[in-house]
């Protein structure tokens, strides 16, 4: 029975296009634990970690995962690595039919980066009550939730409100008392993109920056590229787009350049993306936030692995580095 959820879930996954494993062995074949593995399953095999990730189009979320499979490739003999993801950022029904999947092909851990800080909640706590060891990493559940449905789960994670606040205080250096700004937001049920805002909300406030709008791209690039072009139409006074995330500050600069007005109008992101990288050396974008997202998984799965080998001990929050990158930083 175990074995047929597993080829199930295996094959879902290659439909996702977010199946990796680089054991060779298939993530549903387990190999005799070697003498370093930290703890053994019911069956007496490596541990079983699954990693849940958000929109596997967002670099972000493949470098995640690559830094886990090179984790995995390092510590052969720890535990079996399973990853996926979704492929809209919105499908968050999508990524609750994941969780119930790797729940059902027996995983020991799973490692998530919620889509929604309060929709997946339920289905978390649920896999919690069958015995599965459950880190959120990335973006935090939302506490209340977390207390109606009376589950404890660790978050592993930056200060994203912090990070923001950095990156929108080294671009009100750059401008005047007065100048006109405008936020693009991540999804608004997201506590991370909450965060991001209000980080921004508290510089800008600082600086006494002029805020004549912020509205959510969802995350995505094409969204915010519309949503930058109408207010750059509405607002040609704005000197300045905060992006909440790197693809939506890409978003924003194919606007301001659809606008003809590159060099005019500042941009900042978060995540430090590689093509961000580039447009921060190109002068396109001003800054962003490194948030580590290829360490970013590692942390989640070695605080499972902890809690797998200690099934007592008590769960603590991680808080993992964020750092503010400019042109200086990348030269
Ligand atoms: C967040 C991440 C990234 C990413 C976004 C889009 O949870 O922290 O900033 O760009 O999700 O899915």
């Amino acid at each position: 029975m175990k074995i047929h959820f597993r080829l199930v879930a295996l094959g879902i996954l290659a439909l996702v296009g977010g199946c990796s494993d680089r054991s060779g062995g298939g993530a549903g074949v387990s190999e005799v634990p070697s003498k370093d593995a930290p703890a053994a399953n019911e069956q007496g095999a490596k541990p079983r970690i699954a990693l849940v990730m958000k929109s596997l189009a967002n670099e972000f979320f493949s470098t995640m995962a690559k830094g886990a499979e090179q984790h995995q490739a390092a510590n052969p003999g720890q535990y079996e690595l399973v990853s996926s993801g979704i492929k809209d950022e919105r499908d968050l029904g999508r990524q609750v039919a994941l969780v119930e999947e790797m729940v059902a092909s027996g995983v020991d851990a799973i490692v998530i980066a919620p889509a929604d800080s309060k929709a997946l909640v339920p289905v978390l706590r649920r896999a919690v009550d069958a015995g599965v060891v459950v880190v959120n990493i990335d973006n935090r559940l939302d506490a209340e939730v977390l207390a109606q449905e009376k589950v404890q789960i660790p978050f592993v994670g930056p200060d994203n409100r912090a990070g923001a606040r950095r990156v929108a205080e080294h671009l009100a250096s750059r401008l005047s008392a007065g100048d006109a700004v405008a936020i693009l937001e991540g999804i608004r049920t997201s506590f991370n993109g909450q965060q991001r805002k209000l980080g921004f909300d508290e510089a800008i406030a600082a600086a006494g920056l002029k805020l004549v709008d912020s509205q959510s791209a969802e995350w995505e690039m094409s969204q915010a590229n519309t949503i930058a072009s109408s207010m750059l139409t509405a607002h040609p006074e704005i000197k300045a787009i905060l992006a909440c995330n790197d693809s939506m500050a890409l978003g924003a600069v194919a606007a301001v350049k659809a606008a003809g007005r590159s060099g005019e109008v500042m941009i900042v992101g978060f995540d430090n993306i590689s093509a961000v990288q580039q447009a921060i050396r190109e002068g396109q974008v001003l800054a962003t936030a490194d948030q580590h997202g290829d360490s970013l998984a590692v942390y989640g799965i070695e605080l499972a692995l902890q809690l797998l080998s200690s099934p007592k001990a008590e769960p603590a929050d991680r808080e993992t580095p964020v750092d503010l990158i400019t042109a200086d930083r990348l030269r």
